[in-house]
């Protein structure tokens, strides 16, 4: 595996980097695999001890998080934000505290001289790509949307980039909701749905795999045929969504790559010392069809 090949220096009885890390919660499928792949990454044998907090989704225990690193006087901290909003704050005072820090996966407001470096995945153009099959498989469909956390820049983005491929298209949105990026989130919200718009809706994009999933349970307990009666559309390709795909049930999923361990493990490095690093590094993401996830499964890593 590429777990243990850790970017160079640090270990070997050296003092270890001590790296705060504000992981989201453990909403998805997504995020377990990206906790696993930092938590590989920032590990004593690559040079690292980490200490690790997820917030359960919610803003200010991420915050306090935050805080409390920074009076812990750790090295680096490390932050995946919920929410785009509220960091201008803390993020000054880590800045005062002379305390870089890396931003992966989701983006923030605040200013860029705020932090060091963010690593992450292009959420817009996920959306986009994820709208363009819609329109070329399933124009005219009514659809509904299961979207992910609110105020985060995965839902937003994401957001974005479908509404800008659906322009001109004859589909026709019935409803658009959080489903909180999780998977009973998106089964209650699927269940409202059916109860409202029935056999109307024939189109669904679930901002993650595991919202998608939740609506399965709720697409077939109305006794539809999901695939068929409605086509699914989601964002991951987590293991469980490319087996729903492989199977049939989903229709399409644009991957988001949850493996920014090294990465994140490498930035830190070299912002402590003091190299300069790129403001914005952005991973490439693929698509799948039904035909391609069944290849891609055997070999997929998460
Ligand atoms: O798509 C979702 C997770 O921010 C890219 O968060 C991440 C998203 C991912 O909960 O499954």
């Amino acid at each position: 595996t590429d777990g243990g090949s850790g970017g160079g220096g640090g270990g070997g009885g050296d003092e270890l980097i001590t790296v705060g890390f504000a992981q989201t919660g453990s909403e998805s499928g997504w995020r377990s695999a990206n906790t696993e792949s930092l938590k590989t990454a920032l590990s004593e044998e690559n040079g690292f001890k980490l200490v690790f907090n997820a917030a359960d989704n919610k803003q200010e225990a991420q915050i306090a998080a935050v805080r409390s690193f920074i009076n812990q006087g750790v090295d680096a901290i490390v932050i995946a934000p919920i929410t785009v909003d509220g960091w201008d704050d803390v993020l000054k005072e880590a800045k005062d505290a002379g305390i870089p820090v890396i931003l992966e996966d989701r983006t923030v407001s605040a200013s860029d001289d705020l932090y060091a470096s963010w690593v992450g995945l292009d959420f817009e153009k996920e959306g986009e790509l994820a709208g363009q099959w819609a329109v070329e498989n399933a124009d005219g469909s009514n659809l509904v949307v299961l979207e992910g956390t609110t105020g985060s820049s995965a839902a937003l983005d994401r957001a974005t980039g479908w509404s800008k491929a659906l322009e001109g298209s004859t589909i026709k949105t019935l409803d658009s909701q959080t489903g909180d990026f999780t998977r009973d989130g998106g089964k209650k919200v699927m269940e409202g749905f059916l109860q409202k718009y029935g056999s109307d809706i024939n189109l669904l994009f679930a901002h993650n795999d595991d919202m998608g999933l939740g609506a399965l349970d709720a697409i077939e307990a109305a006794g539809l045929v999901p695939g068929q009666d409605i086509k699914i559309v989601t964002i991951d390709a987590v293991h469980d969504g490319m087996q729903a795909l492989a199977d049939g049930k989903f229709s399409f999923i644009v991957e988001c790559n949850p493996l920014l361990g090294e990465k994140v493990a490498d930035l830190v490095k070299k912002v402590l010392a003091g190299e300069s690093v790129d403001k914005r590094t952005i991973v490439e993401d693929q698509t799948f069809t039904q035909d391609q996830a069944k290849e891609a499964l055997p070999t997929r890593p998460y």
